[in-house]
């Protein structure tokens, strides 16, 4: 019962820093920073698509070569544009798809659904690179056949049989260790324990001061209840202090 009413009291001083620290101002609307915007790619690519992680890895090594996640980069004199370096024709439409979605095309979101949209809409000219992708396994070697095939098959550059290996390579050695994350239940930060730190992530999330991806939503909702609550970061909590067990949540 002390340990119960102890988790409690810790849990809402917890809550009490969150909400003293999500009402503060924020000074500045700064553009998402590369590392924001690698993640936002990496999320839409998982969870709007439907990728796998060793996919989305060998799609993030080949933006990183057109554009370095800049969704504003001119190439080619002009004539190429955005995280992909969509080129002439492809470039109309992107503008054309942006303009009648009620997207911008000079942000990561327009461009994204755009990148959707052509891979499953044109299938030729994009050298059939979705049913590539969903056809890669879930591991290191997968990602580097994505990193390859988005290269060799969709981006087909000047060289493209050495450039698609340079990019499966930093697809499998770069992305894949940081983005092979696999969530459990309870697990948010997908580091395999249950603590105080998943309590927090779930906490903050559920107050509205961080955003969680959609897996790990999945891994907070730890009572199923299909909502992410402080009841959530309360079990955890009980867990990582022994009070209750993981083995009665998965
Ligand atoms: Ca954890
Ligand atoms: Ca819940």
């Amino acid at each position: 019962m002390h340990l119960k009413n102890y988790i409690k009291r810790t849990l809402i001083t917890i809550l009490a820093l969150v909400m003293v620290f999500s009402a503060l101002p924020v000074a500045t609307m700064a553009a998402a920073s590369k590392a924001e915007t690698i993640q936002t790619i990496f999320d839409f690519l998982v969870d709007e698509m439907g990728l796998n992680s060793a996919a989305a890895c060998g799609v993030l090594a080949n933006i990183e070569k057109e554009s370095d996640f800049n969704p504003t980069l001119y190439g080619d004199s002009g004539s190429s544009y955005g995280i992909c370096q969509w080129h002439n024709g492809r470039f109309e439409n992107l503008k054309n798809y942006c303009n009648k979605n009620g997207y911008s095309w000079k942000t990561v979101e327009g461009q994204l659904h755009f990148l959707k949209y052509e891979l499953s809409t044109n299938k030729t000219d994009t050298g059939k690179i979705l049913d590539r992708l969903e056809d890669v396994t879930n591991t290191a070697e997968g990602a580097y056949k994505a990193g390859y095939d988005w290269c060799y098959y969709f981006e087909r550059p000047a060289n493209k049989a050495s450039k698609a290996e340079a990019r499966g390579s930093n697809a499998q050695t770069k992305y894949w260790p940081t983005y092979k994350l696999v969530y459990e239940l309870g697990d948010v930060n997908a580091d395999g324990k249950v603590n105080a730190t998943d309590a927090l992530m779930t906490l903050e999330s559920a107050v509205g001061s961080c955003k969680l991806s959609k897996s790990q939503n999945k891994a907070a909702d730890i009572n199923k209840d299909g909502k992410i609550t402080s009841n959530d970061a309360l079990i955890m909590l009980s867990i990582s202090t022994g009070s209750l067990s993981i083995k009665d949540y998965r």
